[in-house]
């Protein structure tokens, strides 16, 4: 047993030799432990050390979480919630010596997160609709908590003009000399611009109305119980002023889509689980959306997607210093995954 792990969750909790502790998990960002009762084999928490290369502000970051789930918690105190567990002198955090956070969540033993809808075509249906609604009424609960309480730990996330100058600066420096082999996905990523920077535009001319929202609505960013209905959003790090479209886009590009964010030869978008999505969500949010909110909505996808699709080229030209990797090129694979699906997703009919 690994004893700095030990040492950290006793910050946590009382009687911690009765935990075992293991790594769990498929984030992209976060270091991830699932916190097991000995005695009963429950797996009672979840234990995370905070990324600080991408959240260089963890304690605000926590801020917005408590913040957040607080306010959740009022405006629907009988609801499973994501909840955080302080360290015993009431900190919602810890910082060990070395100045890395670590965090502790109550964990949801008989909910499950899924990378992908189910196998069952009927099931994944009814998931991905089921998700919608929840990501939908997780913006929809955060509307009457004042935007100016909640800090913008990542600034411009969803930013394409600024996401495209991080892209050029990577093939400007070609630390990894890497340029060479993708001139085709830039020319792609280039091709699409003019459509791909509306978005940033309408934000610019507040078109679009700011929101608290997620930013990060993956898929597997939401528990399902046994009857597949999504019951709680999790990883609340990125919530931040933000607008619709982020959460929209996101949860379609990972739900509406046929194979992993990787799997570049079979990944393509399914229209009825597009539908099915946008039926959930809208179901929680067509009452207050506004009606350029509403016209805008298809590009949302496709946005977000090409927004992925430049980071993790970005992301492969430097060396794969953000993301997780399980090998050499699975940034060029996301990337290239992300940018056909962006592509597939202009093509709504
Ligand atoms: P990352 O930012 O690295 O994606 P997440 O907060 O999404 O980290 O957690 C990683 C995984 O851990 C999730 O996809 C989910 O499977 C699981 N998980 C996270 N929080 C909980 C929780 N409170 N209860 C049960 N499982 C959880
Ligand atoms: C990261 O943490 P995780 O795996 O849910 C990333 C998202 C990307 C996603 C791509 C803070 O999300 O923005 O969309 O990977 N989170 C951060 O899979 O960068
Ligand atoms: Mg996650």
């Amino acid at each position: 047993m690994n004893v700095m792990l030990e040492k950290i969750v006793a910050q946590f909790l009382e009687n911690s030799e009765k935990y075992r502790i293991r790594a769990y998990g498929n984030g992209h960002i976060h270091d991830t432990y699932q916190v097991e009762n000995k005695a009963t084999g429950s797996p009672d928490y979840l234990l995370q050390k905070i990324n600080k290369m991408v959240f260089p502000e963890p304690k605000r970051l926590m801020e917005n979480i408590v913040i957040s789930t607080k306010f959740l918690k009022s405006k629907a105190p009988d609801a499973d919630q994501l909840t955080v567990i302080a360290t015993q002198d009431g900190t919602p955090f810890f910082v060990n010596e070395a100045g890395e956070f670590w965090r502790m969540y109550a964990f949801f033993s008989d909910l499950m997160a899924y990378d992908l809808p189910d196998e069952d075509p009927a099931i994944a249906l009814s998931q991905i609709k089921s998700a919608g609604r929840a990501f939908g009424q997780f913006v929809g609960d955060l509307r009457d908590l004042e935007i100016d309480r909640i800090h913008p730990v990542l600034p411009d996330f969803h930013r394409v003009t600024w996401r495209l100058e991080q892209l050029q600066a990577a093939i400007q420096e070609d630390l990894m000399d890497r340029v060479a082999t993708v001139e085709h996905e830039i020319s792609v990523v280039k091709k699409l611009i003019p459509k791909m920077t509306l978005l940033d535009a309408w934000l610019d001319m507040e078109m679009i109305p700011r929101r608290i929202t997620h930013n990060d609505t993956k898929f597997n960013n939401v528990l399902f119980d046994q009857n597949h209905e999504a019951k709680v959003v999790i990883d609340l790090d990125t919530i931040m002023p933000g607008c619709i479209h982020f959460d929209y886009g996101d949860g379609l590009r990972t739900a509406a889509v046929t194979a992993a964010e990787d799997d570049v030869e079979r990944v393509t978008v399914d229209w009825d689980r597009y539908e099915a999505f946008h039926a959930g969500y809208l179901a929680a949010t067509e009452d207050w959306l506004t009606p350029f909110e509403l016209e805008t909505l298809p590009l949302a996808a496709p946005t977000l997607a090409y927004i992925m699709a430049v980071r993790f080229l970005t992301d492969y030209l430097q060396g794969d210093v953000y993301y997780k990797i399980n090998g050499p090129r699975q940034n060029l694979r996301r990337a290239q995954a992300q940018l056909k699906l962006a592509q597939l997703f202009l093509l709504k009919p």
